[in-house]
C-alpha cells in the first residue's frame, strides 16, 4: 500500500477504442491533462480483439468514423464498401498517429476498482500496474461489446481440439482442412461461417436462433462514388446525426399498407440489391438455400426484430457440402465430448475446432466486474442490481464527476455516431464544469435521482410499440442466464437523442445538481 505510487490526472479515460481515443482528443482540446488505460496491448477496442476470419463493420464506410477531422474524412481510404478489422484498425491507428494521442495511453492496464472520495473530490482509480490515479473525471469508454460470453456447456474442459472465442481470436489457429464448429449464429458467426466455409473440410453451425440477413452489397469504392461522398459530407453527416439509425440513409416514413404487393415487391428488391441489414430492416427473402432441410432450418420464425443482420453470401455458404447446419431447438447440445459436440440425438459431431461466436455479456456487463463505487458508498452493480440505468446514457446520481461513453440507456444506433454524440456532451459539460471550477470549490457533475428516473421513462415511452423488446437477445440482455432482463437502450433515434442532449447542455443542465454549490445560474 505505502509504496504504492499516485499520479495525479484532470481525467482518467479507461478504453482505447473509438469512444476513448476521441475523448482523450476532446479533452486535450480544452487542456486537461489525460490518461487512457486499456486493458489491450495496443489502440482499437472492439477491433483489437475481434480479430476473427471474416470480421468486418456492417455500418457502410463512409460513415463507420469519426467526423470531427473533416480533413481526414476527405482524404483517408476506404476500398470497399464495408470496412474489415485489419483497415478499421488501422484506421484508429492513424487517428492516434495523426493527432500524437499515444502518449497519453497506458496498454496492458486494467482497471481494477475506482471509489469517488467526497473528501478529496476526485477519484482513486486503482489499476493492474500498480499505480493508484487521482482524476477528477472518470470516463469509462468501456465498449457495448467487450465482455465475452462463454456459455457454461457441460464437458467444455475435456475437448482435445481447439476452441477460440471469436472476441478473443487466436491468430494461430489454422482451420484449412480441419472440422470446424461454429456455436452461434448473430452477427459474428454470420460472418465467421461465411468467411472459412471455403477452407475448412467440414463446417457444422449450431444454432439456436435462425436470424434474418440479408446481403451486404459490399463491393469496392468507384472513384466517382468516393468523389460524391467527399461532396456531400457535410450533408451527409448532418443526415447521419438527424436519422434514427446514423447509418447514412434515411429511414423510410412510407407505410406498408400504400402500396401494392407489386410495388412492395419492387421496394424489396431495391433494398435487396443496395445490401446492409439496417436498411432492409422491414421484410427479408432468404429462398437461396438448395437443400430443403437445410433451407427450413435456416428459415427465421421469430419476428425481424433482433439486430439485423448482413453478410457477404452466408446462406450459399450452406450449397456446399461440406457445410452443415445444427438446430439446436430441435437438438440441443447435450456436452461437449474429447473428439466434439454431442447433441440430444445422440450423434456426436467430430471436430478439430470449436468456434464460441456466442456474443457478449453487452453494454453494463464491462461494469459490473470491477469495482466502481460512489459517493454514498454503493457500488454500480448494486445500483444496477434490476438492470443498468442512468442519465441520457453518461451520467449516474450518486457517481460524480463519472461519464459513461455509451452508457446504458444511450442511444441504439451505429456505434461512432453515437460516441460522437456522447463525446461531445460529455466535453461541453466538462468545459462547463471547468469554468466554474475553483481550487477550493471543484465542480462536481452529478445527475440526479429523479433525472436518472425521468430519463427511464423516456426510454420506456421510446420503445413502445416495438417489437425489439418483444424478442430475446443481447440488446435487453437475456442472452447471459441470471442478467435481470431490461432496457438498456434509448430507441427514439439518433437524431431525437442529439435533440434532448442539447436541451440539456444549452438550458443550464437540468437533471443535474448545480456544478458549485450556489452556481447554478452561471452555467
Ligand atoms: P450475438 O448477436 O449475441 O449472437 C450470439 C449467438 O450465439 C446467437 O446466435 C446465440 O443464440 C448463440 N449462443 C449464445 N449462447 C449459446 C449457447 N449456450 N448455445 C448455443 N448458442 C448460443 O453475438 P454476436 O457476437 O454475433 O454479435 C454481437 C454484436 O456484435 C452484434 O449485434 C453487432 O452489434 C456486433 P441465440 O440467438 O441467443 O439463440
Amino acid at each position: 500500500e505505502t509504496t504504492q505510487s499516485v499520479q495525479h490526472v484532470d481525467a482518467l479515460v479507461v478504453g482505447a477504442g473509438f469512444g476513448g481515443i476521441y475523448q482523450l482528443y476532446a479533452l486535450r482540446q480544452l487542456g486537461l491533462s489525460v490518461k487512457v488505460i486499456d486493458v489491450a496491448a495496443d489502440v482499437g477496442g472492439t477491433w483489437f480483439w475481434n480479430t476473427y476470419p471474416g470480421a468486418m463493420s456492417d455500418t457502410e464506410s463512409f460513415v463507420y468514423r469519426y467526423t470531427w477531422d473533416k480533413e481526414d474524412l476527405q482524404n483517408y481510404p476506404w476500398s470497399h464498401h464495408y470496412t474489415r478489422q485489419p483497415d478499421v484498425l488501422a484506421y484508429l491507428n492513424h487517428v492516434v498517429k495523426r493527432h500524437d494521442l499515444r502518449k497519453h495511453m497506458d496498454f496492458n492496464t486494467e482497471l481494477m476498482a475506482a471509489e469517488w472520495s467526497s473528501d478529496e473530490k476526485v477519484w482513486n482509480v486503482d489499476v493492474s500496474t500498480g499505480i493508484r490515479y487521482k482524476a477528477r473525471y472518470l470516463i469509462t469508454a468501456l465498449g457495448l461489446l467487450s465482455r465475452k460470453n462463454y456459455p457454461d456447456i457441460a464437458g467444455l474442459d475435456s475437448f482435445q481440439g481447439l476452441m477460440c472465442h471469436t472476441a478473443a481470436w487466436d491468430p494461430s489457429i489454422d482451420l484449412n482442412n480441419k472440422r470446424v464448429g461454429v456455436i452461434g449464429c448473430g452477427s459474428t458467426g454470420v460472418q465467421v461461417i461465411t468467411e472459412v466455409a471455403k477452407i475448412v473440410k467440414q463446417l457444422v453451425c449450431f444454432q439456436r436462433h435462425p436470424q434474418y440477413s440479408v446481403p451486404s452489397g459490399d463491393r469496392p469504392v468507384s472513384p466517382e462514388y468516393r468523389k460524391m461522398v467527399n461532396e456531400t459530407y457535410d450533408e451527409i453527416i448532418a443526415g447521419v446525426r438527424d436519422s434514427a439509425f446514423g447509418f447514412g440513409f434515411k429511414e423510410s416514413q412510407r407505410s406498408y399498407d400504400s402500396f401494392s404487393p407489386e410495388e412492395r415487391e419492387e421496394i424489396f428488391e431495391q433494398l435487396w440489391a443496395k445490401g446492409n441489414g439496417f436498411r432492409f430492416m422491414g421484410g427479408g427473402f432468404n429462398d437461396i438455400v438448395k437443400d430443403p432441410e437445410k433451407a427450413r432450418k435456416l428459415q427465421p420464425h421469430d419476428y425481424y426484430a433482433r439486430r439485423p443482420l448482413c453478410d457477404g453470401g452466408y446462406y450459399e455458404q450452406f450449397n456446399r457440402e461440406n457445410v452443415s447446419i445444427v438446430d439446436l431447438k430441435e437438438t440441443p447440445i447435450k456436452c461437449i465430448t474429447p473428439n466434439g459436440i454431442m447433441t440430444s440425438d445422440g450423434l456426436e459431431h467430430q471436430l478439430d475446432v470449436i468456434i464460441f461466436a456466442t456474443g457478449f455479456d453487452a453494454i453494463d456487463g464491462n461494469y459490473t466486474r470491477v469495482k466502481i463505487r460512489g459517493a454514498n458508498g454503493e457500488s454500480l452493480k448494486d445500483h444496477w442490481k434490476a438492470g443498468p440505468t442512468s442519465y441520457m446514457g453518461t451520467n449516474i446520481p450518486h457517481f460524480p464527476n463519472l461519464f459513461m461513453i455509451t452508457g446504458p440507456q444511450g442511444p441504439f444506433c451505429n456505434i461512432p455516431a453515437a460516441v460522437e454524440a456522447h463525446v461531445e456532451f460529455v466535453t461541453e459539460t466538462i468545459k462547463k464544469a471547468e469554468e466554474v471550477s475553483t481550487n477550493d470549490s471543484p465542480a462536481i457533475v452529478e445527475a440526479t435521482e429523479q433525472a436518472e428516473a425521468d430519463w427511464g421513462k423516456v426510454c420506456e415511452k421510446a420503445v413502445e410499440g416495438s417489437l425489439f423488446k418483444e424478442t430475446a437477445s443481447w440488446i435487453f440482455g437475456s442472452n447471459i442466464p441470471g442478467k435481470p432482463v431490461a432496457l438498456r437502450f434509448y430507441f427514439g433515434g439518433l437524431g431525437s437523442f442529439r435533440a434532448e442532449v442539447k436541451k440539456v447542455a444549452e438550458g443550464g443542465y437540468a437533471g443535474f445538481k448545480p456544478f458549485v454549490a450556489g452556481e447554478q445560474a452561471r452555467l
